[in-house]
């Protein structure tokens, strides 16, 4: 076997990150602190990151100074791993348009159009459909919320199920299309084909000479462990799937302080 990251200490060790309130606070930029200990971190194992967001957020997150993040990480994958990374270099991917066709597209997004401009919400902004590569997003107020939109949003959606009873509108209404809704931030749900939720990802970690078909374990990738941290782990969160898999050993974490936290009790980090 090829070993990569012999300049590691542990070189078969792969430490994921979830972005949005495991690196950062939701879609805020990540401290310098903790950019600095990821850097440490990469001196000990391999490290990555998979995010719902699309790349441009991912890297608005992430990218500190005018060096390129995508270098800073070993894996990068954004839309959960449908737009991918790997040592800098972009991976080909699959696309959710290509997936699903246009004609069922038209049908999905008139519905969810139609579906929103039927809401009596405190507050609405635009771009309510964020067409991305590997998913759509549907926002109920519109991604041009402020911050503390998002937050005001994010509270009354708490109380009035805004988002949960509208993806169950859309199951009923499109229940042979095969997709997973999943609610990961704060004013919107993505929607992609059943099966690329983050554990997508995980398709392009295999280290040289192993195979992902059929893997079962760390090992059936050549690791000896894949660590995965997030916020969202629980039943319905969008850091579910890959922290159950059983290839991955999931790390429940409450904000970035706390995956800092947990880092450094669990690698040799001052
Ligand atoms: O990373 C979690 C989610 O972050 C954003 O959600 P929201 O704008 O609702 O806070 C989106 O980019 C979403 O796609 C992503 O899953």
């Amino acid at each position: 076997m090829v070993n990569q990251y012999s300049d590691r200490a542990h070189p078969r060790t792969l430490c994921l990150f979830d972005v949005d309130g495991t690196l950062s606070l939701a879609r805020q930029t990540i401290t310098p602190e903790f950019h600095a200990l990821l850097a440490k971190l990469r001196t000990q194992c391999v490290i990555g990151v998979v995010g719902g967001s699309d790349l441009k957020k991912v890297r608005e997150q992430l990218q500190i100074g005018s060096k390129d993040f995508t270098s800073e990480f070993d894996y990068v994958f954004a839309e959960n791993g449908l737009t991918a990374f790997k040592d800098g270099t972009q991976l080909d991917s699959q696309s959710f348009i290509g997936w699903l066709g246009e004609e069922k597209y038209k049908k999905l997004a008139r519905f969810c159009l139609r579906y929103i401009s039927e809401l009596e919400l405190p507050v609405m902004r635009g771009t309510f459909i964020e067409f991305r590569n590997g998913m759509i997003n549907v926002s109920p107020i519109g991604r041009n919320a402020s911050i503390d939109e998002r937050i005001a949003f994010e509270q009354y959606d708490k109380t009035h199920n805004i988002r949960s009873t509208f993806v169950s509108a859309l199951k009923a209404q499109f229940p042979d299309y095969g997709l997973t809704y999943s609610i990961g931030g704060q004013i919107s749900f993505d929607v992609f084909p059943c099966g690329w939720d983050k554990t997508y990802a995980l398709r392009n970690v295999c280290l040289p000479g192993f195979s992902v078909e059929a893997s079962k374990t760390a090992s059936d990738l050549g690791w000896d462990a894949i660590h995965f941290f997030g916020d969202k782990t629980y039943k319905g969160g969008n850091d579910n799937e890959i922290f159950e898999d059983p290839r991955t050993e999931g790390h429940t974490v409450t904000n970035p302080q706390d995956t800092m936290a947990q880092l450094k009790a669990l690698f040799d980090l001052a």
